[in-house]
């Protein structure tokens, strides 16, 4: 037997006592591994006034966006590839006079009140497209028509968002935009938005509907204007900018009543933050323009010149953060979300 001395017992006891220890914290760590539960991250609710709140972009942005509820609960799967493999390349279109909504919602099953997702795999983005809207009925038929497939085929996230101005005041394309932009995200955190004239039905779906780092600009052509770009620092009819982008900017002027100087009113915009505008290839960005006259109720805005002189001075003031209406109604229809909307009058 052999001799131990005060120290060693203590010493020997201390090494029990260690890896006893050590045992508990083993348990512990397992207990909290099977324990641990995946929390919702935190969700506000607020009404556009909240925007004037808060302290920083990030806060003012998630004041905005509302739960989730039309989001498809996903299944875990990989992301969609960089390129989507489902692409054509240049389209043949095609405005047949005879096309019912019917068929379209037949041919569009996957597409439930107006959102899609892609089956097999996540899309890189979720992206809202806004319609501006008011008696173009055919042409809206002909749009849905081509940009259902073109979108599903991008392997995009998407829902269309048509916003209808209600009464006969004259036209605000800005304003109905802004609304599209706030109604949209009490839906959905949409990353993307995308502006989108309703009688412009893009000719190639490489033409991709997602945002960039900058603003972007796809209609560089169109057949009306031979395919040229229809003047230097033109920013309209179909322009893509994302959730942060568009809320830096203030949104649109809702002071554009009647037709012109909106789109530029946005570019002054995008340039006041330095942000540059980006463009894609000019053989991509294609778009055939349904054939239409001036709409009545959307006469030329003669005092556009005016406003567009003043927006470095009023843009902080006049936008998202000023954008009153009121939402007559909102339906669910199978391909796409349609709000009507009163946006009141010009002051004048
Ligand atoms: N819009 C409507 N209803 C209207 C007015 C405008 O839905 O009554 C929307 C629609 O999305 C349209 C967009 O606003 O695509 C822009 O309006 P626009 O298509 O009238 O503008 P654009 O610059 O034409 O294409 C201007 C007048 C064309 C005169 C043609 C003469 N050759
Ligand atoms: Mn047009």
């Amino acid at each position: 037997m052999g001799f131990c001395s005060p120290v060693c017992k203590v010493y020997r006891r201390g090494k029990y006592i260690l890896l006893f220890l050590i045992s508990l914290s083993v348990l512990a760590w397992i207990a909290n591994l099977s324990g641990e539960t995946i929390k919702d991250a935190p969700v506000s609710f607020a009404t556009p006034q909240a925007l004037v709140k808060g302290d920083s972009l990030r806060e003012k942005l998630n004041a905005l966006t509302a739960t989730p509820n039309r989001l498809i609960t996903p299944a875990p799967k990989e992301e969609c590839p960089q390129e989507s493999p489902l692409l054509q390349g240049a389209l043949k279109l095609s405005f047949e006079s005879s096309l019912k909504l019917k068929d379209v919602e037949s041919d569009n099953k996957a597409v439930i009140e107006g959102e899609f997702e892609p089956s097999d795999c996540t899309a890189r983005q979720s992206v809202a497209i806004l319609i501006p809207h008011r008696g173009r009925e055919k042409h809206l038929l002909y749009l849905l028509h081509h940009l259902h497939p073109f979108l599903q085929r991008q392997q995009l996230h998407y829902a269309i968002y048509i916003i209808q101005q209600a009464g006969d005041v004259t036209f605000n394309r800005a304003k109905l935009l802004n609304v599209g932009y706030l109604e949209a995200l009490k839906d959905y955190s949409w990353d993307c938005f995308i502006f989108h004239d309703v009688d412009l039905v893009p000719e190639n779906d490489h033409n991709l509907y997602v945002c960039d780092k900058q603003p972007k600009h796809l209609v560089v052509g169109r057949n009306a204007t031979g395919y040229k770009l229809r003047y230097k620092g033109y920013f309209g009819g179909v322009t893509a900018m994302n959730k942060e982008q568009f809320f830096q900017v203030n949104g649109f002027s809702n002071n554009y009543w009647g037709w012109g100087g909106e789109d530029d009113d946005l570019r002054v915009r995008v340039e006041l933050q330095k942000m540059k505008i980006v463009r894609p290839p000019a053989d991509i960005a294609r778009y055939t323009m349904v054939f239409h006259k001036r709409d009545s109720g959307n006469e030329i805005n003669k005092d556009r010149m005016t406003l567009l002189g003043r927006t470095p001075l009023v843009w902080r003031k006049d936008g998202l953060n000023s954008c009153t209406y009121k939402t007559m109604s909102l339906e669910r229809l199978p391909l796409y979300v349609n709000v009507t909307v009163d946006i009141g009058k010009p002051l004048s």
